[in-house]
């Protein structure tokens, strides 16, 4: 199964918007398909410059970007972890993605409501993440008590995770992100089988008015300064503009980003920042020539996973890899020119695959 990222916020901030606008722009790219999934999941091919440049160099039939899966989870309301609005099941769709990224309003529109009266931005964040983390108390809390039975008949084995469980209801309790929460390898895996909403990996997306591109803005200033905190990453779009330039044709399209100074669709941002928080890399096949694809893939795999991603025979029966950086492989101009370069590696299945590795995998059939 793909990686997923969640798109959450408050109600009315533009979230569908967003998730739409990544439907249209990809069905508009030409090899960029994007499918829907089922009307809340999404996949979204993901943008990528040395993709294209490989394909003016191999001239494949058919070129398959790497993907990653959006899911647009419905609004979040203050009590939702108390199971106001749709409460327990927003939380539960957040608890299944892999990442998050928190879709806050910085447009002003008198004609849509907005749970404040101001647009508050860094604020709004805080209201959705005090749902968060209550959920994520809640969670704590239910392991804490399970912990104490246990721990009665064998305390030395739990003493570590019970510990581990008081930082992190401290921590949360003094309203602090548990994805900020100082731990070591162990204690993550003593965390990962919880699901903490607030320990997931996350991004916010800054929703602005038309006038405030390319930078954002006042609002898109504030929630940089907060991000910065968490060290996450933002992407500034203005999601209706987005959706409406999907239908526009592509060259008048790209006239009027370049009026705004945008140098690409906001989208192609949203999506590579969320590849990058995923911590996925890219590798490149080019099955006789045909088809060249890219693929994702988490960071630090070796090529033996890398080969089981492509097809089970080739991990089965792999005997070794053949390897070129994309920018070898480009600045030779031919596999075969990059061979006598001697830029072409041959590696066993423990190779960690680098980012832009062009990959060719010699197996026994
Ligand atoms: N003016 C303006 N309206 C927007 C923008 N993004 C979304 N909207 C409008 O805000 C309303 C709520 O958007 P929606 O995407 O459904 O919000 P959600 O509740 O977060 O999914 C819709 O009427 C959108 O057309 C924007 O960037 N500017
Ligand atoms: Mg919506």
């Amino acid at each position: 199964m793909s990686l997923q990222i969640g798109i959450v916020g408050l109600p009315n901030v533009g979230k569908s918007t967003v998730f739409n606008a990544l439907t249209g722009a990809h069905a508009a790219v030409a090899g960029y398909p994007f499918t829907t999934i089922d009307p809340n999941v999404g996949v979204a091919a993901v943008p990528d410059p040395r993709l294209d440049a490989l394909a003016r160099l191999i001239r494949p039939e058919k070129v398959v970007p790497a993907t990653v899966e959006f899911v647009d989870i419905a609004g979040l309301v203050a009590g939702a972890s108390q199971g106001a609005g749709l409460g327990n099941q927003f939380l539960g769709h957040i608890r299944n993605v892999d990442a998050v990224a928190m879709v806050v309003r910085a447009f002003h529109d008198p004609d849509i409501p907005h749970v404040s009266e101001r647009l508050d931005p860094v604020s709004d964040i805080a209201t959705v993440d005090t749902e968060l983390l209550l959920a994520d108390l809640a969670t704590l809390q239910r392991r804490q008590e399970k912990l104490h039975v246990q721990s009665k008949a064998a305390p030395k084995e739990y003493a570590a995770e019970m510990h581990l469980l008081e930082r992190a209801v401290a921590h949360a309790n003094a309203g602090k992100l548990l994805r900020t929460l100082p731990i070591n390898e162990v204690e993550a895996e003593l965390l990962r089988p919880l699901n903490l909403l607030t320990a997931k990996p996350r991004l916010y997306v800054v929703n602005v008015g038309e006038a405030d591109l390319p930078d954002g803005g006042e609002a898109a200033r504030r929630v940089r300064q907060h991000a910065a905190q968490e060290g996450a990453a933002v992407v500034v779009l203005c999601a209706a503009l987005e959706a409406e330039l999907n239908t526009w044709p592509p060259e008048e399209a790209a006239a009027y980003r370049a009026d705004l100074g945008l140098p690409e669709p906001g989208l192609n941002a949203l999506i590579r920042a969320g590849f990058a928080l995923l911590d996925l890399i890219t590798f490149f096949t080019a099955t006789g020539g045909q088809v060249l694809r890219a693929w994702e893939l988490r960071r630090g795999s070796t090529v033996w996973e890398a080969a089981g991603k492509i097809h089970s025979d080739m991990q089965r029966g792999f005997i070794r890899a053949e390897v070129v950086s994309v920018q070898d492989l480009l600045a030779a101009g031919s596999m075969a020119h990059a061979r006598d370069l001697g830029v072409v590696h041959l590696h066993g299945r423990d190779y960690i695959v680098q980012d832009g590795d062009v990959i060719h995998i010699r197996f026994h059939a």
